[in-house]
């Protein structure tokens, strides 16, 4: 008997993200208005031939909804719209702009709590090559916008700082250190992310020691291709506190996971739309779920600009594919909290009486 809960129903139900990237989570709608304003502006870095085939390929894209998940995109392409991003991204007006869009979006489809993470850049003018804008005033933009939307709103927020495994150690390491000085300003960890493709994480295992010895939280992509060589490593060695996607796993290494958990940040379109999953009936999400109740499983967007979601999407996805209750996916999401990197009393208190309060609204 079908007990799926609609996309409505988990529309109002309170949920925590703790997967997405800051510059994967702009709007498509906000990319084209930002490259057609750059078009349209005097002056521009960019020659008007490249940003015009920018504006095609976002509206080529924006016309292939994932809805049902009949696009795909692979991760190379995922990786050139990231290279679009970051170049409009440079400008700290438009960041602000967008990261207290991103905030707005997440809060009005109830998120409650959020960790979002994003990637450190010293930013350079492209003709003169001089610094324009350093990592830490980029951080600080990105605090400053998290410290005011504090403010006026019910959703709590934190920042993970990513380290690309694309840009090496010496780049890592100072995301390390800058999260450690911002360690009081919402910044609560490192996320171990970038092309999956480039170099290996076996190469920075000094990295996660230093994360270690400054108390920092670690979570890190797994997994999302099938010749990930980090996988035994990371999950052996290294332990960190959370792993991202873990979808192209052995069944030795799901069972080694069963037995010693760590908790998964599962992102459901992003795996179905770059082919990391060919169905979504195939996720290792539910062998997970069905094999061990108490597997701690938390559902997430990745980059719900990129890939044109929603958490109410991906809670929905979910909930169809497997056959799980409105009272199953709440459960679900309050269990999310045992995964949040803030373990702090005032935060955990403040999630349990949201869940309680809704729960005893609701079941
Ligand atoms: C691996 C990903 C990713 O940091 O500029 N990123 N890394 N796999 C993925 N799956 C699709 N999606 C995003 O956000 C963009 C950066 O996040 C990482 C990549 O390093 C990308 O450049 P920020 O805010």
């Amino acid at each position: 008997m079908s007990k799926v809960a609609s996309l409505e129903q988990l529309k109002t139900l309170p949920k925590i993200e703790l997967h997405a990237h800051l510059s994967g989570s702009v709007r498509y709608s906000t990319i084209l208005r930002l490259l057609n304003e750059e078009l349209a502006s005097d002056y521009h870095e960019t020659s008007d031939e490249k940003l015009k085939s920018e504006i095609q390929l976002m509206e080529e894209l924006k016309s292939k909804p994932t809805t049902n998940c009949t696009s795909h995109r692979s991760l190379t392409e995922c990786f050139q719209i990231f290279t679009i991003l970051h170049r409009l991204l440079s400008n700290l007006n438009i960041l602000e702009q967008v990261t207290n869009e991103i905030l707005h979006d997440f809060q009005s489809d109830n998120c409650v709590y959020l960790e979002l993470r994003t990637t450190p850049r010293n930013i350079f003018d492209s003709k003169t090559g001089e610094l324009k804008v350093s990592k830490e005033q980029y951080l600080k933009t990105v605090v400053n916008v998290i410290e005011s939307f504090e403010k006026e709103n019910l959703m709590k927020v934190r920042l993970i700082l990513s380290v690309d495994r694309a840009k090496g150690l010496q780049d890592g390491l100072e995301n390390v250190e800058l999260a450690k000085k911002f360690k009081s300003k919402h910044v609560i960890g490192i996320d171990f992310s970038g092309n999956p493709h480039v170099d290996s994480f076996q190469n920075y295992e000094s990295l996660f020691q230093l994360c270690d010895s400054y108390e920092l939280k670690t979570t890190v992509h797994i997994a999302e291709i099938w010749e990930d060589k980090d996988v035994d490593f990371i999950l052996k060695k290294i332990r960190p506190d959370r792993i991202g996607h873990s979808v192209c796993l052995t069944k030795e290494q799901i069972d080694y996971l069963i037995r010693n958990p760590i908790p998964i940040e599962i992102c459901p379109t992003s795996n179905l739309v770059t082919k990391c999953v060919d169905v979504i009936e195939n996720h290792p999400f539910y062998e997970f779920y069905t094999k061990k109740d108490t597997y701690p499983l938390v559902i997430c967007t990745d980059d719900f600009g990129i890939f044109d979601t929603s958490l109410s999407r991906e809670y929905s996805l979910i909930s169809t594919a497997f056959n799980l209750s409105f009272k199953e996916m709440f459960d679900l999401s309050r269990r999310s909290i045992k995964c949040i990197f803030d373990q702090s009393n005032e935060l955990v208190s403040f999630l349990e009486m949201v869940f309680n309060e809704f729960e005893k609204k609701n079941f």
